[in-house]
């Protein structure tokens, strides 16, 4: 049996609830009187009461083994924990005469899963088509198949073969990178290491996300990074099943995206970013090479445009969009709140409009962000009118809007987004308008602050957010209840970060963290069992030579 009917599989608290109540009546009653009441009955009720409690006594025993994979941290330290896991015994070992069969339309994430794979291993695969069970690793489609909602999988190994099924190829995805995480941490070796023994241990796995939003932010705007870098980072998000990148593409110091129609917007508002360093753009087939390699790995790409005000950049490009029409110097200090677009000018809402038109034709994901954030120059009277207006524009090229939890004072529509960083009353303001909650609160998931007093990058002015902090809280915090949360997205301000070295050292292991909190189940999250998962995920960044933080609160 792979996969246990749902109604079976029930929380650990309720198995461990249960085993009390049994345990404190064997223990708290006479059970002499017990006996002595059973041999007085007629004998077939006493075998039927002795056959009931036999089958109460197995279904909890078999309850206890399909605990939530808390426990068992050490012989499977998966990051984020799946929702269900039944732990087993032996191991199913591959070998270069390991047979794989993927459905077929299963064929790009097979093609993911082999890549990884042969890298490390260095054995060549070429997969078949035939999933009925026969090879030794069996990646199988199944849209009939009974899964917990779109992201689901299901995972058996034992010592003969391995199986995954899902419904969509996105579960086969974050079924194989479960499986991957089951292998030795070496398997992430970019080269090939001939000194391991490539073993999984035999387990049942049932998993599905707590959030369907699941992201990271990256601020391209106040330093550049080339399209290398976002690959790096794509590759790193998709190993934790992180499923949003959120491209900060424009702010004062720098505009990130070419637009055919206004281009000095990339050669000159480009031009620039904190400090000396020489800024740069995506080319729009750049921006699409990166659109596609996010959606190969199920990440969807979120473009913001910050507006109103984070303007600085455009307003040097084009000179009409400001009130007094003159173009000011391009930018590259850190302080925020100072430019704005000239809100009752006509013109500025063609050029958003432009804007919006190329980028939504390079941009298939269904969402565009605005920004909206830290408008200090403009009335909020006037605000409210700029963000009306241009979500009309967004509305008007098909695509859902996104703005900073600044933007739940207009008049949003239903589908709109609101980008929660800091202040709950304006959260709770999208909430009553009916609108969904992505949750970035700074003093818990600003990536760019330091992890203690001597970090040598990042800020403080929202807190140091250690590990713990980062990891030990809940989104559905008080006044923000679950259902109104599409989910969390860690941002990271990149005032400070220069390198890909510096990204890597803010975002992990932190992110890892973010990751379970937007998967996991609340339950079966524990900051003990968690540290001990995440002293072997460290082995599995070492792999990628991935720049991390050795925090010492963890024993590495
Ligand atoms: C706040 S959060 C900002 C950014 C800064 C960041 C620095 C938000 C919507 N705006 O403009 O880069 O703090 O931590």
């Amino acid at each position: 049996m792979i996969f246990i009917a749902e109604k079976v599989i029930i929380n650990n608290l309720v198995v461990k609830a249960l085993v009390r109540r049994l345990w404190g009546i064997i223990m708290y009653s006479n059970v002499m009187d017990h006996i002595t009441f059973l041999m007085q009955l007629p004998e077939n009720e006493q075998k039927f009461i002795c056959l009931t409690l036999g089958a109460c006594i197995f279904f909890l025993a078999s309850c206890a083994a399909l605990q939530p994979s808390g426990g068992a941290a050490s012989t499977y330290p998966l990051i984020p924990i799946p929702q269900y896991l039944m732990a087993g015994e032996g191991f199913f070992f591959l070998t270069k005469n390991s047979s794989i069969a993927i459905s077929e339309e299963g064929e790009k994430v097979g093609e993911y899963f082999l890549h990884i794979l042969g890298r490390s291993t260095g054995y060549l695969f070429t997969a078949s088509k035939n999933t009925q069970g026969k090879a030794d690793i069996n990646l199988v489609i199944d849209p009939g198949s009974d899964f917990p909602g779109p992201e689901g999988y299901g995972l058996e190994v034992n010592e003969k073969n391995i199986k995954i099924i899902a419904a969509t190829p996105a579960g086969l995805f974050y079924g194989c990178q479960t499986l991957l995480q089951l292998f030795p941490p070496e398997i992430y070796s970019t080269r090939i290491i001939s000194t391991v023994k490539w073993k999984v241990p035999v387990v049942t796995i049932r998993d599905k996300p707590r959030f369907t939003w699941r992201g990271a932010m990256l601020d391209v705007a106040r330093h550049f990074f080339n399209v290398q870098d976002i690959k790096r980072f794509i590759d790193l998000m998709a190993f934790h099943k992180l499923n949003r990148l959120h491209m900060h593409l424009s702010d004062d110091q720098g505009w990130r995206i070419e637009i055919k129609s206004r281009p000095a917007l990339a050669l000159h508002g480009g031009s620039s970013q904190v400090g000396e360093g020489q800024g740069g753009y995506y080319t729009q087939e750049e921006f699409k090479e990166i659109v596609q390699y996010g959606l190969d790995r199920f990440i969807t790409i979120i473009p913001e445009i910050d507006m109103p005000g984070h303007t600085n950049a455009a307003l040097s490009s084009y000179p009409e969009l400001n009130i007094d029409n003159i173009a000011p110097e391009l930018y590259r200090g850190t302080n925020v709140g100072f430019s704005c677009l000239d809100i009752y000018n006509e013109s500025v809402y063609e050029f958003i409009n432009d804007v919006m038109r190329e980028l939504s034709t390079i941009s298939p994901g269904p969402y565009i962000h605005i920004g909206g954030d830290e408008v200090d120059k403009a009335k909020k009277t006037d605000y409210i009118y700029f963000i009306n207006k241009v979500q009309d524009i967004v509305y008007s090229h098909n695509k859902e809007m996104i703005g900073w939890e600044e933007v739940s004072q207009a008049d949003l529509n239903q589908s709109a987004i609101v980008q929660y960083w800091k202040k709950l009353t304006l959260a709770k303001q999208g909430i009553k308008k009916g609108n969904r909650i992505i949750v970035s609160l700074a003093k818990k998931m600003y990536l760019d602050m330091k992890y203690n007093e001597s970090t040598p990058i990042g800020q403080n002015w929202a807190g140091i957010i250690n590990l713990k902090d980062a990891y030990l809280w809940d989104p559905a915090i008080p006044g923000l209840h679950e259902q109104h949360i599409l989910g969390i997205e860690a941002p990271l301000w990149t005032e400070s970060v220069q390198t890909m070295k510096d990204i890597e050292y803010l975002c992990f292991p932190r992110l890892a963290g973010y990751a379970e909190l937007a998967w996991s189940d609340e339950n079966d999250r524990d900051w003990k069992d968690y540290k001990a998962r995440l002293a072997h995920h460290g082995k599995r960044l070492d792999a990628q030579g991935v720049n991390y933080y050795k925090s010492p609160l963890i024993d590495w």
